[in-house]
């Protein structure tokens, strides 16, 4: 037998008009998002990120067992051992290290013009990383047994909603994928059940951010949706 349910919650009466508009204010807010490679040392509220953590724990997920964990990082000395742990990463993936890099050319020549190389220091000047993480199993209870469901799933659309609720709260963000990243999860002291998946970077631009002219190029409407 299913158990109790609620009405459902009140949605703002709104004319086709009033939301049209809503759904234009809402792309006009998300396409200033960019990502961001430099940012300010300045310092930004706990409560913004304690806010921004609470939304994405808001995500639709399988069997509502919210199977994810965020590790918030702001020490100056547990962010320089993430970047140099990142980093040591990188260097393998760009070929830095002087080995074959583990990128193949492919990848590499699909990254060049954001200009990235294995160099990481807004890992330590950014105020806020966040490291989201993956729980295969434990339920709601968090027990570390039962199983969970669309785990990837449900935890991408909780960094989706993270990443925007920075955004509205005035952040820029960067989602970096060191790979691989088990190192997050024995600096972060999180248990093996558990995947890491990105590093959230959060904090305010530096002055000579920039966003390359490739992130500008966004497919056209006609091409990302068809109507049937
Ligand atoms: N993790 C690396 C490489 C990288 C990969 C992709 I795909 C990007 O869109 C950007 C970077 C790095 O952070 O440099």
């Amino acid at each position: 037998m299913s158990e109790k349910h609620h009405p459902f919650p009140t949605l703002p009466e709104l004319s086709d008009a009033e939301r049209i508009a809503r759904a234009e204010q809402t792309y006009e807010h998300l396409r200033t998002r960019h990502s961001c490679r430099d940012f300010a040392d300045t310092p930004v509220p706990r409560e913004v990120i304690e806010n921004a953590i609470l939304a994405a724990g808001t995500a639709p997920n399988g069997a509502n067992h919210q199977p994810w964990h965020f590790a918030v990082i702001s020490s100056p000395e547990k962010k320089r051992a993430i970047r140099e742990a990142a980093e040591a990463e990188e260097r393998k993936f760009y070929g830095e290290d002087g080995d074959k890099p583990k990128a193949s050319e492919e990848w590499l020549n699909a990254l060049a013009p954001i200009g990235t190389d294995a160099s990481k220091p807004y890992l330590e000047t950014a105020p806020w990383l966040i490291a989201c993480f993956a729980q295969r199993t434990g339920g709601i209870e968090e027990d570390g047994e039962t199983q969970n469901y669309y785990v990837n799933e449900s935890v991408g659309i909780a960094c989706g909603m993270l990443i925007t609720a920075l955004h509205a709260a005035g952040l820029a963000t960067l989602t970096h994928t060191p790979s691989p990243m088990g190192f997050l999860r024995d600096l972060c002291g999180r248990p093996k059940n558990e995947k890491p998946l990105m590093i959230i970077v959060a904090g305010l631009p530096g002055e000579n951010a920039t966003v390359p002219d490739h992130a500008i190029r966004k497919k056209p409407l006609s091409q990302i949706a068809s109507w049937l």
